[in-house]
């Protein structure tokens, strides 16, 4: 019988298809770092659906010792419980930052100034996908007393509702030990405008972070003051945490204008003293929600970071600066 030879390709150094697990903690352009279930770290690049994977994400990779990037090869992607999800720039398409997250902490401080709107936003994202949401006000360090006075009485409107409020200074200290707390046993993503100080907050939330958060942020080639790419950390005392680059704004992805309105927990909590079951609670009579509104039970700045919501999901461009 005169049968073919199979083709060999090049040698191996170790067995293919042997999939193995991991998570990635980060991705530098095609390359991501996968964190191997029984220690140590690999360099993956990925195929097929395995190219949605993003930090966070649980994935199967096998050997690839053929690749000159990477070592491994990401081949899938395991189920996500959770996904902080955005619109791309142009409102086309979704671009998920981070999975299986349980809490978001969004930073903000004095300086580069707060907006209400750029919380709320995440707020809504957050509920959308069952994660819990907390604000960290940092360089309170920085802040005077009179401009402290005025913020803590615009952040006061979100322990209520369920979100708490940490006010922290990476610099001197404060507010740290809560927030470490607040970190353990769970994924968390700092979030928030470039220069709020997520990077050093995680520096000084383990000391011994220090050494990787600044390798990473030379690899990545824009000195250490810019976050350019997400990276997850683990805590020694329990609990991850990922640090992510700073945002302009934040365009919600997947909820349309008339669904904003569930995803603010004090509005909820009353549209079924609505008069009618699908009130959108802005001019429809006997709303529960602007009857509260004109009480002061609900801020007025959640009511009007919800108008603009619509407004920016209604002219179908999400675009972040609204
Ligand atoms: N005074 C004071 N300065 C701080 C504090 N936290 C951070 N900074 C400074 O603020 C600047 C920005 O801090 P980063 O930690 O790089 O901010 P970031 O939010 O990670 O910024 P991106 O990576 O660009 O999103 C740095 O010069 C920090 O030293 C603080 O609590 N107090
Ligand atoms: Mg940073
Ligand atoms: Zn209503």
């Amino acid at each position: 019988m005169n049968r073919r030879r199979p083709r060999r390709g090049p040698r191996r150094s170790s067995p293919r298809n042997v999939e193995t697990g991991g998570r990635v903690i980060t991705r530098l352009g095609p390359v991501f770092t996968v964190e191997i279930d029984g220690g140590g770290t690999i360099d993956c690049v990925a195929r097929g659906r395995g190219k949605r994977a993003v930090v966070g994400d649980r994935v199967a990779f096998e050997d690839d010792a053929d690749n000159e990037m990477a070592e491994g090869l990401i081949t899938a992607v395991g189920e996500r419980r959770s996904a902080l999800v955005r619109a791309d720039a142009l409102g086309r398409r979704a671009q998920v930052l981070a999975a299986n997250i349980d809490r978001i902490f969004v930073v903000c401080a004095v300086e580069p100034p707060i907006r209400e709107g750029l919380i709320d936003r995440y707020l809504v994202a957050a509920h959308a996908q069952g994660i819990a949401a907390s604000v960290v006000f940092n360089k309170l360090d920085m802040a005077f007393e009179d401009e402290l006075e005025e913020i803590s009485e615009m952040l006061a409107v979100y322990p209520p509702l369920g979100h708490p409020v940490h006010y922290t200074s990476a610099e001197d200290g404060r507010g740290l030990d809560a927030l470490r707390a607040a970190t353990r046993d769970q994924c968390s993503i700092f979030v928030g405008h470039s220069g709020v100080g997520k990077t050093s907050l995680l520096n000084v939330l383990d000391p011994g972070l220090g050494e990787r958060v600044q390798a990473l942020s030379e690899a990545s080639g824009r000195g250490q003051h810019t976050t350019t790419t997400s990276a997850l950390y683990r805590l020694p005392g329990g609990g991850e945490v990922i640090d992510s680059p700073g945002v302009r704004g934040f365009a919600l992805w997947g909820i349309d204008a008339d669904g904003v309105r569930h995803h603010f927990p004090e509005f909820v909590e009353r549209a079924h003293a609505c008069k009618f079951a699908d009130c959108r609670h802005i001019h429809e009579p006997q709303c529960a929600v602007l009857a509260a509104l004109d009480a002061g039970d609900i801020a007025e700045s959640r009511y009007d970071s919800y108008l603009k919501i619509r407004a920016s999901l209604e002219s179908e461009l999400d675009f972040v600066n609204r």
